[in-house]
């Protein structure tokens, strides 16, 4: 109903090229004669931007107006990628874009890709919030994210000799998506003291004094909505020195330098982006990046609600707060402040409201990646918070000792508070306590958090706390942005676009099965994507590869967990088959192409070993002139969100392959089906849904189950491990110096040989071995192959991120949407 919505702003091509012209010569100062593709993109962005700012501001009144619940989406990390060409297909002009900027002399495509990317965020969780975004704003939610505005996002991958290495990424030189407020500043404290008062009621207060403060500064970031005005805000908090604290008094005395450094130390607070994912390190930095953030973000939460003069008991019936993991769990801990201390509510009530206003989404069960943090650096920086959260566990666990008498064990399990040496605050355990709903981000992954790490919550709290949210990825970046052409002949099928927005309605894609012409396209359609991606390897690489073969993409964070190991493995023991067959035997093998891609974080040397295997694999098998085409090996440098809508529909197959039971969904799984390529992977995450619907026989599943992991790490540790024959001799040739000089893979080989194959690659390498064999045998098959694509494409509705999102409001926060009256 909204596509033919018109703002202000320009609808024509002809208005869009006198804005964008506008632009380039008033606010950027430029003359055209000089107007690069760089200033294109600049002046295109503005002349967009002022739709944007528009339909932003009434939507803005109109939430405030409406006075119903909003969301509050708290996120560490939001990975959006590049925001000109989701603008420009949300608002519905990018065809209007396209002609003018034709006209003015530049091809879109070369002007959208000057965009840097806005990386804030590390993968999975971060790139899962930019989603959410995108789908409350296209399903009309009130929604707020609220985050951090990094200086530094993730850092930039270089590949050099074949290792890694980090290259700071600066980006916001220019960038016209976000709108400083310096109006809106809120004092953020630190350190100091707690003391306690009596207030006009004789009543004992605590009051926080003393130490530090910091300010938070906003910037707002407009979040359109796909076929809709409603375009939301994503708010970032900037760190920058308190005018007041600091330099007034050492200015005066003189002291210049001291006050120039506690600026410094003040804008270092949001200064980078914790390169880290699945690993917690306990730094003071990042808890201060945690509160600063929280505070902020809570202040401003609490100012809009106080505006509405609604009582405190209507806090949760206004203000529902998602947490995207453990990261913001302070906020909880700051709302009970605000509202026992500043407030004056009494400590029952006030929890009360503060349970029924968060929720806690858990991303990782993985041990090493659980918060805790420790009880003296907490005790130093924030001294009031400790106290509520001694106050909080002492009440909980009041609670539990009456449910379970004398079970001592159960108290030391549950509580807070881990009486390891120094102590720590278990920040899982604090989110779950904090919240009415805890929930997992895949059905197996929901399944085995309450079976390990919120079992005894389980048992406490009954089952209904826990639920299961599938996460899900929005079809408009990453079907129709990434893939237009895909996207536009499914319309052409469908009859409209309508599946952008109900992906449920790409089921009928399954009446054209037989349909020649359309299945003839579509795999034009994917050639044109492998050719393209191709073209982007040999012009960052130097690698000539065939898009005629099959591509086998494997890009994520690189994480042992997710076992790029297993698959450079496997890679190594096809160049041996390969270098032993005949002539005749080489004929009958499809040809193809290893893609690998994705960070490894700074201080994770195994992780980095990976990479540089794969770099040492390519470089003798690409130059292997007896192998030829028939394996190429490479590595795509820098992987993030914008190379992602490259390399996403380039694939055959895909690659999500880790130990059962570790990756809690997964969500590039989803993104690659959806643009018709196959998967091979494991019984994890979301793969296990998306072969409930897509049916097995369009999915190479392979490996031991999760149920057998504990059994199987036992036997490795306590029976006698033997190692995978195949494999063996991979590892044979590794040490015979086949890919240089074997002492850079020892400590790889040997934490699966020799140091108990935690992550189970040699149980797992005959089953991936074999099922890479059935990949071979289905693709010489391209008529069947083309049929699993076009089903499995069919089935993906259930994993749009609009599912997802309204499974969240209905189940969790509570929210309705706020459809806009449409416009005559
Ligand atoms: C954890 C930590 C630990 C402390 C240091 C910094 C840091 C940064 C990020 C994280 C988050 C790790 C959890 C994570 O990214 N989980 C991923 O979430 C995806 C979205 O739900 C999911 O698809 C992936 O399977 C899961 O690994």
């Amino acid at each position: 109903a909204w596509k033919k919505h018109s703002a202000q702003g320009f609808t024509t091509k002809e208005q869009f090229e006198d804005e964008t012209v506008r632009h380039v010569e008033t606010t950027l100062a430029r003359s055209l004669f000089n107007c690069d593709e760089l200033a294109a993109y600049s002046g295109a962005s503005l002349a967009f931007r002022d739709r944007l700012v528009i339909e932003w501001n009434k939507t803005q009144q109109r939430q405030t107006f409406a006075d119903q619940k909003r969301v509050y989406y708290l996120s560490l990390e939001f990975l959006m990628g590049r925001a000109l060409d989701n603008a420009m297909l949300n608002v519905g002009l990018k065809d209007v874009a396209r002609a003018g900027l034709k006209d003015l002399g530049f091809r879109i495509e070369d002007v959208i890709s000057q965009e840097h990317d806005a990386a804030l965020g590390n993968g999975g969780l971060g790139r899962l919030a930019a989603c959410f975004l995108d789908s409350m704003a296209t399903l009309n939610y009130p929604a707020w994210g609220y985050g951090l505005r990094y200086r530094y996002g993730i850092f930039k991958q270089e590949i050099v000799d074949g290792y890694q290495v980090e290259v700071p990424d600066y980006w916001l030189d220019f960038n016209p998506w976000e709108f400083p407020r310096h109006d809106i500043t809120v004092d953020i404290q630190f350190y100091g003291h707690v003391s306690r008062h009596q207030d006009e009621d004789g009543k004992n207060v605590a009051v926080w004094e003393g130490g530090e403060i910091v300010d938070a500064v906003a910037y707002d970031v407009p979040i359109p909505g796909f076929q809709t005005p409603t375009t939301n805000n994503l708010r970032l908090w900037s760190s920058k020195a308190s005018k007041g604290e600091f330099d007034f008094q050492k200015f005066n005395s003189g002291d210049y330098e001291a006050s120039v450094g506690d600026q410094q130390r003040a804008e270092t607070i949001s200064a980078v982006l914790y390169p880290n994912d699945n690993l917690e390190r306990g730094k003071e930095l990042r808890l201060k990046q945690q509160y600063f953030w929280c505070a902020a973000s809570l202040y401003d939460i609490v100012r809009r609600f106080k505006k509405s003069k609604k009582a405190w008991s209507a806090f949760p019936d206004m203000v529902a707060i998602q947490l995207n993991d453990t990261h913001p769990t302070l906020a909880i801990v700051e709302l009970q402040r605000i509202l026992v201390d500043l407030e004056g509510l009494d400590w029952v009530e006030a929890w009360g409201i503060v349970q029924n206003t968060f929720s806690y989404a858990n991303h990782t069960v993985m041990p090493e990646a659980l918060e805790k943090w420790s009880v003296p650096v907490m005790q130093n920086l924030l001294p009031r918070h400790l106290q509520i959260i001694y106050e909080v566990n002492s009440q909980f666990l009041q609670m539990v000792e009456k449910q379970f008498p004398k079970d001592r064990d159960m108290l030391r399990r549950v509580s807070i508070i881990e009486e390891s040496q120094p102590k720590m605050v278990r920040m899982a355990y604090l989110a779950t306590i904090g919240s009415h709903k805890v929930n997992g981000v895949a059905e197996l992954h929901s399944d085995l958090i309450k079976s390990t790490i919120f079992k005894d919550f389980v048992e406490i709290y009954g089952p209904d706390k826990f639920t299961n949210v599938t996460n899900g990825i929005t079809p408009r970046r990453w079907l129709h942005q990434a893939n237009p052409r895909l996207s536009e002949l499914i319309a052409s099928k469908l009859g409209g676009y309508e599946f952008l927005t109900d992906l449920t309605k790409l089921n009928k894609l399954e009446h054209f099965l037989d349909d020649k012409d359309f299945k003839k396209e579509w795999q034009e359609i994917k050639y044109a994507n492998k050719v393209r991606l191709a073209q982007h390897i040999v012009n960052t690489t130097g690698v000539r590869v065939n898009p005629k073969a099959l591509f086998d993409i494997q890009v994520k964070r690189i994480h042992e967990y997710k076992r790029q190991q297993l698959n450079i493995l496997g890679v190594i023991h096809r160049y041996l088959t390969i270098k032993a067959m005949s002539a005749e035997e080489r004929k009958k093998l499809a040809p193809r192409v290893s893609i690998f891609g994705g960070k490894a974080a700074p201080g994770y040397w195994m992780a980095k070993t990976v990479i540089h295997l794969v770099c040492s694999v390519g470089e003798v098998v690409n130059n292997d002139k007896d192998v030829g085409d028939l394996l190429k090996v490479v590595y795509i440098e820098d992987y993030n969100v914008s190379k992602a809508e490259i390399i996403t529909p380039a694939s055959d197959i895909s690659e999500h392959i880790s130990t059962a039971g570790t990756e809690a969904s997964g969500t590039s799984n989803m993104k690659f089906v959806l643009n018709g390529g196959l998967i091979i992977g494991t019984c994890d995450g979301a793969n296990i849904e998306i072969t409930r619907e897509v049916g097995e026989s369009n999915i190479f599943l392979f490996g031991n189950l999760a149920e057998d992991v504990e059994d199987l790490r036992h036997a490795h540790n306590y029976g006698s491990f033997k190692l995978d024959p195949d494999l063996a001799k991979v590892f044979d040739a590794i040490k015979d110096g086949a890919f240089g000089d074997a002492n850079r893979f020892t400590a790889l080989c040997s934490s699966i040989t020799d140091h108990g194959d935690y992550y189970l690659v040699s149980d797992d390498f005959n089953s991936y071995i074999k099922t890479h064999a059935l990949v071979d045998e289905a693709y010489k098959d391209q008529d069947a192959w083309l049929e699993k694509c076009i089903t499995s494409v069919s089935r993906m509705g259930f994993f749009s991120s609009d599912r997802c999102i309204q499974e969240y409001a209905e189940m969790i926060w509570n929210v309705e949407p706020l459809v806009p009256e449409q416009r005559n």
